[in-house]
């Protein structure tokens, strides 16, 4: 009897360590769309028919290797749902030997997958994903005894161990760990850069987007134009494109923002490297070619590598450190309900308006836009932290919990008590204008403080400062801020609580079934 391989939607790749050594002749594989995981949030449309149409092609490539591909579609009347139901169901149909699968990224799938070995009727191997360069016994040795799970220190060790722009003498190229520095160029006049390719849908895809605007239709976001890559062969060529057309200026422009630019020199490759479409490593020596081969100059490399075998793996590495509680974590106590307009991009806010048009256009936006537009605004304004991983979650096609839920969590929101980021990154209307071409013709007025007309950050952040000053003001990276509070004056201090807490009156609360579907 044959070996039984489930084979999850973010896990396509064809040197999965469960199909490691297995011969087709022998093997049956399980795929499955199942209700569950497709509305445990309401995914944006782009994202749901992204993984079925990967998951669609990429049964069909298994099947031309010769395996057998039990692939349970989510309109096959027999469905169960969940991925317990699928799996007991093959074990009935396909009396397996074994059931053998790589383990989940995140949490729910890996608690229910501990379950199988107690109902199913065939022993069950739960294998190690060798797609990330730390495994969880690497970051568990690196996190023990630490008091700060800084970032950069965690990074330092996956270039000493993948030797990714290392020299031969040990020390890192050009000198440092970092350039960052040299990565923080506001946009110019008129920046535009080359766009990425968009692949249109073959006949799998667009009888997926069919589906998908049938039985998803009341999701966020808008179906088409689909254009994210697919398959191995797709994903290889945005890759490339990436690396001919835009990593030279990936560095200088990671922090701009541009309105209606929507990914200026970004890599768009996190769908696909989250579903297993590519890997981490061969992206990062991809890179590090470029530089050596003087096409790429040290800062765009170094912060391109950094985001991939730095923050990707940190992230992954953190969220199993942290869970469960990090999906409950508010160290803040943050309790303001998510707006409405987070979900329909009703806002004179421009840049929040802007931000939010290309994730419902696109399932995506730029970590600049994540972190210090809508992040920002979710952490001055006291958004509730559940609310805001929801929406993350739901809205990007990139995201899984597993990388969603320590940016929300940790580096946005502050709810782990600092654990991730060593500060809030609180920040006013001041850093938004410095950043982007949003605020010249905004509705509101960056330069004015309060009143009418004043941008909503500026109030906002001080409100926060002021709200969370005992927790903050021992925090040496934020404290002085205090100082500067305390010399304003008492009609001052007054003009932006009055300013801050009108507008939080004015924020009508979303409808909760955006998020998730109401029983
Ligand atoms: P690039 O800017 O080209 O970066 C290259 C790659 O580096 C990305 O593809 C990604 O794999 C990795 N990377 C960069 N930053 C991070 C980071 N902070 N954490 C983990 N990996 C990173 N990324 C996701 O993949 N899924 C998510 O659900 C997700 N949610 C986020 C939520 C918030 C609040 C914030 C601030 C960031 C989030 N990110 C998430 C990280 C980042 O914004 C996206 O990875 C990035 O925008 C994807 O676009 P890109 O491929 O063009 O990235
Ligand atoms: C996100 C997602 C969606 C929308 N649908 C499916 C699905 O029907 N089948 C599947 O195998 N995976 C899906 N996924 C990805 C999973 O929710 C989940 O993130 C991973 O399986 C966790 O390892
Ligand atoms: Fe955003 Fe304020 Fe600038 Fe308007 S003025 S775009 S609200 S930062």
């Amino acid at each position: 009897s044959p070996v039984l391989v489930p084979i999850l939607g973010d896990q396509l790749s064809r040197n999965l360590s469960s199909l490691d050594g297995l011969s087709p002749d022998n093997t049956v594989i399980l795929m499955m769309e199942v209700w569950d995981e497709a509305t445990y949030v309401k995914h944006h449309k782009q994202k749901i028919v992204l993984i079925f149409a990967a998951m669609r092609h990429f049964a069909e490539a298994l099947r031309a290797e010769g395996f057998t591909v039990d692939y349970v579609t989510l309109d096959d009347p027999d469905n169960t749902g969940s991925f317990t139901g699928e799996v007991a169901r093959a074990c009935e149909r396909r009396a397996p030997s074994e059931l053998r699968v790589t383990e989940s990224g995140e949490w729910r799938v890996a608690r229910a997958m501990d379950e199988w070995e107690g109902r199913l009727p065939c022993p069950v191997s739960i294998l190690p994903d060798t797609r990330f360069i730390a495994t969880h016994a690497d970051f568990r040795d690196w996190a023990e005894g630490r008091k700060h799970l800084t970032m950069e220190y965690f990074y330092r060790e996956m270039r000493r161990k993948t030797g990714l722009l290392m020299r031969d003498d040990g020390k890192p190229e050009g000198g440092e760990w970092n350039y960052d520095a040299d990565n923080r160029e506001p946009p110019k006049e008129g920046l535009k850069a080359p766009p990425a390719p968009k692949f249109a849908p073959d006949d799998i895809t667009q009888e997926v987007i069919a589906l998908v605007g049938e039985r998803f239709a009341d999701h966020f976001g808008d179906l088409e134009p689909f254009g994210w890559p697919v398959t191995r062969e797709q994903a290889l060529e945005a890759a490339d494109a990436f690396f001919a057309r835009r990593l030279a200026k990936f560095g200088p422009y990671q922090d701009a923002m541009v309105h209606g630019e929507d990914d200026l020199y970004h890599s768009m490759l996190s769908t696909s490297l989250n579903i297993g479409l590519l890997e981490p490593l061969e992206l990062c020596q991809r890179a590090e070619e470029e530089y050596r081969a003087g096409r790429a100059p040290l800062n765009s490399v170094e912060g391109f590598i950094r985001q991939i075998i730095g923050w990707r793996e940190y992230v992954r590495g953190f969220y199993w450190h942290a869970m469960p509680g990090l999906a409950e974590a508010n160290e803040l106590n943050a309790t303001r309900p998510l707006p409405e307009f987070f979900w329909t991009g009703e806002t004179d806010m421009r840049c929040l308006a802007d931000c939010i048009r290309t994730t419902r256009e696109d399932a995506h936006a730029h970590h600049i836009q994540r972190l210090m537009v809508l992040g920002n605004f979710c952490l001055i304004a006291g958004i509730d932290p559940q609310d805001v991983a929801d929406w993350y979650l739901a809205v990007y096609a990139d995201a899984l919990e597993w990388v969603e839920l320590p940016n929300v969590a940790g580096m946005v929101l502050y709810a782990d008590g600092g654990n991730l980021a060593t500060k809030p990154y609180a920040a006013s209307g001041n850093y938004i204008n410095k950043m982007s071409d949003y605020c010249g013709k905004c509705r509101y007025k960056v330069s004015q403080k309060t009143g009418d007309g004043a941008c909503p950050f500026n109030p906002l952040y001080w409100h926060f400062m002021e709200r969370n000053r005992e927790r903050l003001e021992s925090n040496h990276r934020i404290g002085r801020i205090f100082a500067t509070w305390d010399r304003m004056g008492e009609a001052k201090k007054a003009e932006y609580r009055t300013s801050a807490e009108k507008f939080l009156d004015s924020l009508i609360p979303a409808r909760k079934g955006w998020a998730r579907n109401e029983t």
